[in-house]
């Protein structure tokens, strides 16, 4: 077990943990974005299978959120407003008249402060903000820290941890877009999806929650046996196209059982499973993702990876029965996403 750390730019660290089986995972402190994941395919071959820039310079933008810790509220805010406790807030509009992924200054937009640390088993580092009351509109000053770790079982540990002096709105995530081929060597229409959702929230065509939840039976939507996600890319079914052909969507976790999602790509055998305590999940097939970017092992292109934002539903702030955001003053966030990464030849 290993930590390099390297300055950037001369305003930055980039973090690199390596584990003893020579699974890597390097992030920066700007947005704690994750800008590689490397893990062996079923030749031991040891390849990346996250988008992240070639030039590091272009995160300082990030319009696509590659690998940035997302929030104070992951997903998009109709109205750019909510009401709690008979107290209505106005944030950013930065999407049209909505609010998107915490807006400009969002914490994918600020240097976190980071402290290493290393056992035997595991090496990590845990980064920690403080966001004033007021900041982006939001209520409540509030401290919150990510915990990124790296076991010697080729898992990477996320911990979302929180407190505000206020009540408040708070659901992280992180918008990793993942490709097990492997050096971006194929989209992702042929990653084999399982997940335990029979529901998923229906959008309008601004990407905005209807209030209305879909049963995924009969549908492209329907993960709880193994299904392609070239399925709903290549879908006419109207969910499909309003997320501009393929998945943009939350899905909320059957209760009953282990909230968790199962990615396998066949042609590298690479197997990743993720288990989270959050009730459910934004999966977003890179529909929009502009061509040309320069990326680490290639230009990008639509469908070259698929985000699993797992966190609670911004729906909730306008519609009842969705999972909530709100965090009361004093009350302890503590959520945590667990990506492990196997091989299934
Ligand atoms: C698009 O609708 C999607 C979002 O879900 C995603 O987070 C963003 O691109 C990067 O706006």
């Amino acid at each position: 077990m290993k930590i390099e750390i390297q300055d950037i730019l001369s305003k930055w660290k980039l973090y690199t943990l390596v584990n003893d089986n020579g699974m890597k995972v390097s992030f920066l402190d700007f947005g704690g974005i994750i800008t590689n994941i490397s893990v062996p395919d079923q030749t031991n071959t040891i390849e990346n299978v996250v988008l992240g820039f070639k030039n590091y310079a272009d995160y300082e933008k990030n319009s696509n959120y590659f690998g940035a810790i997302i929030g104070r509220v992951a997903g998009r805010i109709q109205d750019a407003s909510f009401t709690i406790q008979n107290q209505t807030f106005l944030l950013e509009a930065n999407e049209g008249d909505h609010h998107l992924h915490g807006g400009s200054g969002g914490y994918h937009q600020v240097i976190w402060r980071a402290s290493p640390f290393q056992t035997d088993d595991t090496a990590g580092v845990k980064l920690t903000h403080k966001s004033l009351g007021g900041e982006g509109g939001y209520p409540g000053t509030i401290e919150v820290a990510v915990t990124y770790t790296l076991t010697n079982s080729n898992e990477l540990i996320l911990d979302y941890d929180g407190k505000s002096d206020e009540t408040t709105v708070l659901t992280m995530t992180n918008h990793s877009y993942f490709n097990l081929s492997g050096n971006l060597a194929a989209t992702i229409h042929n990653h084999h999806v399982t997940m335990e959702s029979n529901e998923f929230v229906e959008l309008d065509t601004r990407l905005i929650p209807t209030g209305n939840k879909i049963n995924v039976s009969n549908t492209p939507f329907d993960f709880r046996t193994e299904r392609k996600l070239g399925d709903g890319i290549n879908s006419i079914s109207a969910q499909n196209k309003v997320a501009n052909s393929g998945y943009d969507h939350y899905f909320i976790f059957n209760q009953n059982k282990q909230q968790s999602i199962r990615v396998k790509e066949e042609t590298s055998g690479r197997v990743m499973k993720i288990k989270t305590t959050q009730p459910g999940v934004v999966m977003y097939t890179a529909n929009t993702l502009v061509e040309g970017l320069d990326l680490s092992e290639g230009k990008s292109r639509p469908y070259l990876g698929v985000c699993f934002e797992t966190q609670a539903s911004p729906a909730s702030l306008h519609h009842a029965g969705f999972p909530p955001v709100i965090l009361k003053a004093h009350e302890l966030y503590e959520k945590q996403t667990v990506f492990s990464f196997g091989i299934e030849r």
